[in-house]
């Protein structure tokens, strides 16, 4: 006998829930207890549980609506043992005398045959958008809600199939949560608990696995997880992303879920550097360069990395091997009016300073001028990125994969200092190293920053090769 299954109370203080997931499908046969779908509140995610046993006849609820207390959320054909009197519209008795003669053990090893077989012959592969395209919002477009089981009697059963094989995805509410957050399609996840349940390391394997191979394709998308509806907070203005906006996105995503990343701070007394700058960087502009803070720091970063290579290394995790790296290649983040780009100073180790002075000034100019080649933002093994011509005391700079390290610059300023006897105005600058804690442990860091400020404070140490 047709019953239908209803929000139950919601408790104080709550209006309304948003369904987040919708765990069944029609012609999906549901035990008593069985999550049917997964709702939200300001304070929680929970599934709403079937009060009934009986196979699903007809939906009213899709992903997204907003339902009050009492909705109604599936209707369903009742078996003859698991009723449950208060929400039927037919009296338990006849519900028994009409019950199908398809036994529950019947039906339930349909639904693991049906398992398996998703497990064993499909596996999954239908990917997030064949997946989001087909599921709910199909079953929505087709069916409207509010009508009532004989209404849709006789109606041929709408697509079922990616449903069923949806509602039969052993994964508890956090879990459904946080694939959902990360955009990883559970229907593409093989669980490792019992009965093949899928717990949240399972996603975060599974998504570590897809970003390996969407890093085999640098310039190829990233899995986003998807915006919530904010003009419901207020309005909003939308733009495209430019190119630059978009490769950067996608860059930094994939270095930041790829990479464990650390950061690690160091202040370098750079007064007499400071000093020497500015009284050769008339010859560096006589030669068509600068001498900057930047430029310096190409240099002493790169001669340091001589004698650090794993911090010029890349980590090859499908082969489990480190790469390590001849060529020192140093990358430069330049500001510019289309975002952030990477210009590349070649053999930086092999180069004078005034070089590297004109190296530099002519990429940022370039860059700034939209006048890079591509091949000109490629191949660097360790990155710079100055803020201090804009202020700031330190940041963390995210990796630039498949690079294992980056050195931040923050602003340096003129700050007390004790030389053992009295306080003295120094010339302090911020040095911030993040690394890739897969390769570089948090020792070699330090040790490396300590060569750095080794240098700056005493720049013929570099001269001398430390
Ligand atoms: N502390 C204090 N002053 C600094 C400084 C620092 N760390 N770095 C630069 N300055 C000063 C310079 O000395 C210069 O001062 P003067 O005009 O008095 O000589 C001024 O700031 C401007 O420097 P600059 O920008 O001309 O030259 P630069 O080599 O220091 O920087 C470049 C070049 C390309 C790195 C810079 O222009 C730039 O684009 N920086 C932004 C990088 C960025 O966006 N990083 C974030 C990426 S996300 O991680």
């Amino acid at each position: 006998m047709a019953i239908t299954i209803k929000l139950p109370e919601l408790g104080e203080g709550v209006d309304s829930v948003d369904v987040v997931a919708v765990l069944v499908a029609v012609g999906d046969r549901v035990e008593k207890d069985q999550g049917l779908i997964e709702v939200e509140t300001e304070k929680a995610s929970v599934e709403v549980p079937s009060t009934a046993a009986g196979t699903v006849t007809e939906l009213h609820v899709a992903e997204g609506d907003t339902l009050g207390e009492n909705a109604p959320i599936i209707t369903l054909e009742e078996e003859a043992q698991a009723s449950a009197p208060e929400t039927k519209e037919e009296p338990a008795s006849e519900s028994a005398s009409e019950s199908p003669s398809e036994s529950a053990s019947e039906s339930a090893s349909v639904q693991t045959d049906a398992e398996s077989d998703a497990e064993a012959e499909e596996p999954r592969g239908g990917g997030a958008e064949g997946q989001r395209g087909g599921g709910a919002e199909e079953l929505t477009d087709e069916e409207p809600k509010g009508g009532g089981a004989d209404e849709r009697a006789g109606e041929a059963p709408p697509t079922v199939a990616p449903r069923k094989e949806r509602a039969l995805i052993p994964a508890a509410p956090t879990v459904r949560r946080f694939a959902r957050e990360v955009g990883v399609d559970l229907t593409t996840v093989k669980g490792s608990g019992p009965g093949g349940r899928i717990s949240i390391d399972d996603v975060k394997a599974h998504a570590n696995r897809l970003l390996s191979r969407a890093a085999e394709r640098p310039s190829g998308p990233v899995a986003a997880a998807e915006l919530p509806d904010l003009a419901r907070f207020g309005p909003v203005r939308r733009e495209p992303m430019s190119k630059v906006r978009r490769l950067t996105a996608d860059n930094l995503t994939r270095a930041w879920l790829n990479a464990p990343q650390v950061t690690n701070h160091e202040v370098a007394d750079v007064t007499d550097l400071e000093a020497f700058r500015k009284a050769y960087k008339g010859r560096v502009e006589d030669a068509g360069g600068k001498l900057t803070m930047t430029a310096i720091l190409v240099k002493v970063v790169a001669s340091a990395l001589k004698l650090h290579p794993t911090l010029n290394a890349a980590v090859d995790m499908v082969n489990a091997e480190i790469v390590y790296r001849e060529s020192v290649h140093i990358g430069v983040a330049v500001d510019t009016e289309r975002g952030l780009l990477v210009p590349v100073i070649r053999d930086a180790d092999r180069r004078n300073l005034t070089e590297i002075g004109v190296a530099l000034e002519d990429l940022a100019v370039r860059a700034r001028d939209k006048k890079l080649k591509p091949e000109e933002m490629q191949g660097g093994t360790f990155s710079i990125s100055n803020l201090g011509g804009i202020g700031g005391t330190g940041f963390s700079p995210i990796v630039n994969w498949p690079e294992v390290a980056i050195l931040g610059v923050s602003r340096a300023r003129t700050e007390p200092q004790w030389d053992g006897s009295s306080f003295r105005p120094r010339l302090m600058l911020p040095l911030s190293l993040s690394y890739d804690h897969r390769v570089v442990d948090g020792a070699d860091a330090a040790r490396f920053l300590a060569r750095l400020k080794d240098a700056l404070e005493e720049p013929m140490l570099i001269a001398l090769g430390f």
